[in-house]
């Protein structure tokens, strides 16, 4: 199809409400390869328009409830953008979610503002009968909820809110008339997951497709707000089949471009970009964009050629950009590109393409109750702390994914701990989870609580395949892939004919009723102990071999994974490690796809001995009756006792000091021993020397990596939370340090910002150099600020922020103190400050500079 010629009202037929199996016109556009443009900012827009503060009718600040108090307003900027050339405009209804509108007292209004807001832009769409094809698209922002990371949101929303507050919106917007619908600028991939299975659900229940397109918007290293790069996005929703993904808002389009070049090479799916005008300027508590339409338009438009399907603009963009854009892409084609579709495993912070790694795929089989009585401990004990370093070490050694099971016969909370532990380590480890579980419920609680997607370890064929079927569910809904057990209600496969019977009823149920992708299931053929000496048995391995040939012959694209260790139940350790590492060799020389293992315990087969391997490989391919005697043998002979292959490598490290240890807790977010750490710290120094010279330098440290962009938030927070501690377990012995005494500080978080941790490190610091801390909180009014100040005859006011937008309560904070006549000195901090900001800040309204 020719864009230009479609008429927009056969269009609007077209995608008001597409049945079943209709194809979008948006679709069309993108297989034609027709750059999409989107519209630009609407905020400023709408400043423009001349809105006067009775036009909210009391709910200030709340440009969504304009849609229906100056609808003549709105239709005028989609208007104007319409004939800057855009094709998809954006319905006024970026924050119409109920938990926003819940801050105007609008929480009851969703549907009504949604669908005003659709039927606005449609009807916009109808007037300016532009020459061109024209969609309305219902957008949807962030609740600001953060529902991922726990220690930061002032409220826990649950998963299933989160949902449900989405499907709400998406409702009234596809009421309204929406074409399609666009999760932009989303910050908490927890939220974009949940957002999706919300809208997804709605589209099941109404029988309808839209497309569903998702952005989140990143900083200048790539990453989202709560430090999730690149791959943790594709992994939160690059297996949920988006209409297209992207980015939007967070930096200007120079600093996206990157970024935009690594989608393109790693997604499927069609790609989209909506960068600011810039980087904002903070000018006086107002984000200022600088860059213009023709510069803006200069450095999108090329991108089209590399593959970019989708353009717009976000902050700071006006109509002018967009005629700019519309007019370098006119007549242009978007190269076509081919990205094979990829099955995606993530965490918070991070995650990979299954296809990308080397065959096979290790996975660590060490985080698991049943398999290692170290983790079974743990989890018992609820130590986090200890089962994240075994989380490390197993991805520090090799392993791509980490199996986690914390099923323990003591106790029934499965679900409990697996969630927490899930949550805990998503935020820290970026090794994607295999989940490994019999129970639909653990999963359906792990996967509320994942920001990205987990291997689903496992289902199989019991019950006619119904032990199956709610977890096949959780697969197709949560995007993940599975792995499937070749175990019927006849038992455990053990010959070839039934494991590859099984395997086939597997894949029919999951890639037939469920319609999982066939690369996402993951068949295990089982591997059953050699160890027992029964002639029964004798065969387990060389049947389980050829069952990964055959599986791969008859199931193409399926792929198959193995519980490797399995082989070796019952023997020596050395045996084991021994036995392990030849089933590996041949497993993955079958063409095994993933492997369930200790990396720890990897050798190269190349460093056993001769004897040892023709020993071994006897026994896994039964070729002697005495197979497993004479294997076991080798080990009893004195030769094998000095194995180096098989030795635990010698570690010989010099030990960093105490102190070195105390800056790498800190640093290194790990609060294990801390107590036992400073008290022995504390033998030898005064514990002011302790704070001076190693907490403050590390905190420092932790700081400086964050502005250089190598930490992300939440290592930095969770870094405060070690420092936090050491300094509770250090005061005590402050105090009978008598410090002297230097003066009273009011410390606040201004209103608007519910972030306070910086604010409150900052405060039990202080309290440690002696001065008087006066806390007013979060959320704190300028007015509570200076009468605090006035009563405590305060020496200074500290402010924090995090936003730019809330930074601005710091200027009037100035002003007010100046209208009361105080001149109390005023300190402010935060992500959105510099020295350039506080010298503007201290020039009061008449121009007089605060004393
Ligand atoms: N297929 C699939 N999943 C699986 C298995 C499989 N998950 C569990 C298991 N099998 C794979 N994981 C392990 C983990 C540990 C051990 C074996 C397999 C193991 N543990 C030692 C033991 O029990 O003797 C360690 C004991 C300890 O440290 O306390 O061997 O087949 N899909």
């Amino acid at each position: 199809i020719n864009p230009k010629t479609i008429c927009p009202k056969l269009a609007n037929q077209q995608n008001g409400n597409p049945a079943m199996g209709q194809r979008s016109l948006f679709q069309e556009l993108l297989d034609q390869r027709v750059p999409v443009i989107f519209d630009g900012a609407m905020g400023t827009q709408i400043q423009a328009q001349g809105i006067g503060p009775d036009d909210f009718e009391g709910h200030d600040g709340c440009n969504e409830i304009l849609n229906l108090t100056r609808p003549d307003a709105i239709v005028e900027i989609h208007k104007r953008y319409l004939l800057s050339g855009a094709n998809v405009i954006e319905t006024n209804t970026f924050g119409a979610n109920r938990i926003k509108l819940g801050d105007y007292g609008l929480s009851g209004r969703v549907h009504e503002i949604n669908s005003a807001a659709a039927a606005l832009a449609r009807r916009a769409v109808m007037a300016a009968c532009a020459r061109h094809a024209c969609l309305v698209c219902g957008t949807m922002g962030p609740t600001g909820r953060l529902p991922s990371a726990q220690g930061i949101n002032r409220e826990k929303t649950s998963f299933d809110e989160i949902a449900e507050v989405y499907k709400e919106q998406a409702a009234g917007l596809l009421d309204g008339g929406a074409d399609m619908l666009l999760l932009e600028t989303m910050q908490d991939l927890l939220e974009a997951r949940a957002a999706m299975y919300g809208i997804r659900e709605l589209l099941r229940e109404r029988n309808q497709t839209i497309p569903l397109q998702v952005h989140s918007s990143i900083d200048s290293s790539g990453r989202t707000l709560l430090g999730g790069d690149l791959f943790a996005f594709l992994g939160a929703v690059g297996n949920l089949s988006p209409a297209a993904i992207g980015f939007n808002c967070g930096v200007g389009p120079i600093e996206m471009k990157p970024f935009v070049l690594k989608l393109l090479a790693e997604s499927y799916c069609p790609v989209s970009m909506m960068p600011n005008a810039g980087m904002p300027e903070n000018i006086d508590g107002n984000a200022v964009y600088r860059m213009t339409p023709e510069h803006f338009a200069a450095t999108i438009a090329p991108l089209v050629m590399e593959g970019l399907s989708i353009v717009g603009g976000c902050c700071g963009t006006t109509p002018e950009h967009i005629r700019a854009l519309s007019a370098l892409l006119e007549g242009k084609k978007t190269a076509p590109r081919t990205v094979a579709r990829r099955t995606f495993v993530a965490t918070g912070i991070s995650g990979i393409a299954l296809e990308s790694l080397l065959k096979p795929v290790i996975i660590g089989e060490r985080l698991n109750a049943q398999g290692s009585k170290k983790t079974k401990e743990l989890v018992l004990a609820g130590n986090f702390d200890e089962l994240h370093q075994i989380a490390l070490e197993q991805a520090g050694r090799g392993s791509a994914l980490l199996d986690l099971c914390v099923a323990v016969n003591e106790r029934d909370d499965e679900k409990e701990t697996m969630a927490g532990v899930v949550a805990y380590l998503s935020q820290r480890v970026a090794t994607p989870l295999c989940l490994d579980s019999t129970e639909p419920a653990v999963f359906a609680a792990a996967l509320r609580v994942c920001p990205g997607s987990a291997l689903i370890n496992s289902i199989n064929y019991e019950r006619d395949g119904d032990k199956a079927r709610p977890i096949l569910e959780l697969a197709r809904d949560f995007g993940c892939p599975v792995i499937a057990l070749t175990i019927d209600d006849a038992g455990m496969a053990k010959t070839i004919t039934r494991k590859l019977d099984i395997s086939r009823r597997l894949v029919d149920l999951a890639c037939g009723r469920f319609g999982l992708p066939r690369q996402s299931v993951y068949i295990d053929p089982l591997i059953f102990t050699l160890a027992s000496g029964d002639p029964e048995s004798a065969d387990a391995a060389k049947i389980s071999l050829e069952a990964i040939f055959r599986i791969h012959d008859e199931l193409p694209q399926v792929r198959t994974i193995m519980g490797i260790s399995n082989v070796s139940f019952g023997l020596k350790p050395a045996q084991r490690r021994a036995l392990n590492n030849l089933m590996l060799y041949h497993a993955t020389r079958a063409g095994l796809d993933a492997a369930i293992f200790n990396p720890l315990h990897r050798d190269s087969i190349d460093t056993y001995a001769p004897e040892l391997r023709v020993a071994g490989e006897n026994l896994l391919f039964n070729r002697s009756p005495a197979a497993l005697a004479d294997f076991v043998k080798y080990f009893d002979a004195p030769a094998a006792r000095t194995e180096s292959a098989i030795a635990a490598p010698a570690r010989e490290e010099g030990a960093p000091s105490l102190g070195e240890q105390l800056r790498a807790k800190v640093v290194g977010r790990d609060r294990r021993n801390l107590r036992e750490l400073i008290e022995a710290l504390l033998t030898d120094n005064r514990p002011e020397v302790i704070l001076a010279t190693m907490l403050l330098p590390a905190m420092a440290e932790v700081g400086d990596a964050m502005a250089r962009g190598e930490m992300i938030l939440p290592f930095v927070l969770q870094a405060a939370e070690v420092m936090k501690e050491a300094l509770a377990i250090l005061e005590p012995h402050l105090a009978k340090a008598k410090v002297p005494k230097r003066g009273t500080i009011v410390l606040a978080t201004v209103y608007g910002d519910v972030h306070d941790i910086g604010k409150n490190l900052v405060a039990s610091i202080l309290k440690n150099q002696g001065f008087e801390i006066i806390d007013l909180g979060k959320q704190v009014p300028v007015e509570a600020i200076i009468e605090a100040a006035a009563a405590a005859k305060a020496d200074a006011i500290g402010l924090s922020a995090l936003l730019v937008t809330t930074s601005r309560e710091m200027r009037l904070c100035v002003e007010a103190c100046a209208r009361r006549g105080l001149s109390v000195p005023i300190v402010i901090g935060g992500a959105a400050v510099n020295r350039l900001f506080a010298e503007r800040i201290a020039i009061l309204d008449g121009g007089k500079r605060y004393s």
